[in-house]
């Protein structure tokens, strides 16, 4: 039997097994998906936290419940360190770390680069490797397989099985989860993408070949740049029917009576979150190096940016309507996470609606049920207020402004108690509408 037939049958068999990098909101569904198909799956995570954390039967990711982590560990079928040594034991690997953005706006790629770096340190004939992470076209031939191949001289699609597959991971979702999402899979060879397909067939719903890696990465890149680029569209749109003097929120809705050929996406202050505005960027930056211009992205990310800018403006100018002076007045700012009903902070447009507010001389409060404290781009630490404080802080208030509209806020005791709301997130809907005291974005 060959290198690549008896690897299969360690993967059919599911005696191969398992190493995850990147224990993350990616790593850990689908180490536990694995683990849960009857893989003896090991997860590497260098954050020494995590593992302890992990090895106390406690999960700390959302979607993850500790009695899953707990269980498949007593069971020994998920295990989690933070040496990569233990590499050299495992037959598939996947790879689900970070891929942010540098203080530059070029991709970071520094934490690709040492887990291959680490996992080149163990590789070996018969071992299938996975890259999650969202990355430019080109980021599976051009930076893995040579780190993978240039000093262990194994053959790609012989000894060794690169591919990416894009993860799909929305955490907090329940409908589609690691196991339901149908997952695209591309293979530096088809003998690549033949064993990964078998690997990840055995314990996810659907996986989906596609003929080359930069057909994979292409694929996500498609994915959340659609997204970036249908936000920017209905942002302009906000600011075209400001000036129209027509009601941006009805006009989508009246648009998203079309049951074809229309997809409804809202405006709002800005793009936030570790995906829909970082990933395009990948995208654009290297195009640049290909001497091409990636026009919409660039446009669409100029207009997602300046969002915040926009909100304080039209702050400003509705004080200036109540004769306040935005300089001086109790601004609450309410709602900082970067989507409604999550604790996640990164990248959420509320941090710079909040930096604008204060360099106008705005004395701003912030509350946010799920964010109890935040740092600033400054560097400082921005607390919330409490619930005691809320309903106080919200009357003596001169302008309430509605940024992430968590379902959890009672948005009819809001609009009771303030004197002035601006709703960017329209979470006031019908409530608000005609109402003096609302404006909205
Ligand atoms: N946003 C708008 N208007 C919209 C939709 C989103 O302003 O119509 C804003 C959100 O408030 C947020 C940002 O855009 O600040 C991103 O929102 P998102 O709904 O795209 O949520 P994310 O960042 O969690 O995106 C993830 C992505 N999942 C992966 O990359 C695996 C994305 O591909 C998913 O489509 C998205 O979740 C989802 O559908 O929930």
């Amino acid at each position: 039997m060959s290198i690549k037939e008896i690897l299969i049958q360690k993967l059919q068999d599911k005696t191969a097994r398992i190493g995850i990098l990147g224990m993350g909101y990616v790593g850990m569904p689908l180490a536990v998906v694995f683990a849960e198909k009857g893989f003896n799956v090991l997860g590497i995570d260098p954050d020494l936290r995590k593992v302890d954390t992990f090895k106390q039967g406690i999960s700390y990711i959302q979607d993850v419940p500790s009695e899953t982590v707990a269980r498949l560990q007593q069971a020994g079928k998920l295990q989690m360190s933070a040496e990569f040594a233990a590499l050299a034991d495992v037959d598939a690997v996947s790879i689900c770390v970070p891929t942010p953005l540098r203080k530059t706006g070029d991709p970071d790629m520094s934490f690709i680069v040492s887990a291959t770096e680490q996992l080149a340190k163990y590789v070996h004939p018969g071992m299938v490797i996975v890259l999650e992470s969202t990355t430019y076209p080109g980021t599976t031939r051009e930076l893995m397989v040579p780190m993978l191949t240039e000093k262990s001289g194994l053959t790609v699609g012989e000894d060794i099985f690169i591919c990416f597959s894009p993860e799909r991971v929305d955490p907090g979702r329940e409908d589609w989860t690691t196991y339901n999402t149908p997952k695209v899979m591309g293979g530096m060879t088809a003998a690549c993408a033949e064993v990964a397909t078998v690997w990840y067939s055995g314990a996810l719903e659907t996986v989906v070949p596609v003929s080359s890696a930069e057909a994979a990465e292409m694929a996500k890149l498609l994915e959340n740049t659609f997204r970036m680029i249908n936000i920017a569209m209905v942002n302009e749109l906000a600011l075209m029917c400001e000036r129209l003097g027509v009601d941006v929120w009805e006009v989508i809705d009246a648009a998203a009576t079309k049951p074809f050929g229309f997809m409804k996406f809202t405006p709002g202050p800005g793009l936030g979150g570790h995906c829909i505005p970082i990933d395009p960027l990948y995208l654009s930056w290297k195009m640049k190096e290909l001497n091409y211009t990636a026009k919409f992205i660039e446009l669409a990310s100029e207009i997602n940016t300046n969002m915040p800018r926009y909100v304080v403006s039209r702050v400003l100018d509705a004080l200036n309507d109540r004769t306040k002076p935005l300089k001086g007045s109790k601004v609450l700012v309410l709602g900082v996470a970067y989507k409604p009903d999550i604790d996640d902070v990164r990248e959420s447009p509320a941090i710079d609606v909040i930096a604008l507010l204060e360099k106008k001389g705005a004395l701003v409060q912030y509350h946010d049920p799920r964010i109890s404290s935040f740092r600033t781009h400054e560097g400082g630490v921005m607390k919330s207020i409490s619930e005691a404080e809320f309903m106080p802080a919200v009357r003596a208030a001169d302008a309430v402004i509605v940024i992430t509209n968590h379902k959890a806020y009672d948005y009819q005791a809001i609009l009771d108690a303030a004197q002035f709301i601006f709703d960017s997130r329209n979470a006031l809907a019908k409530i608000g509408k005609n109402n003096p005291k609302v404006v909205r974005l």
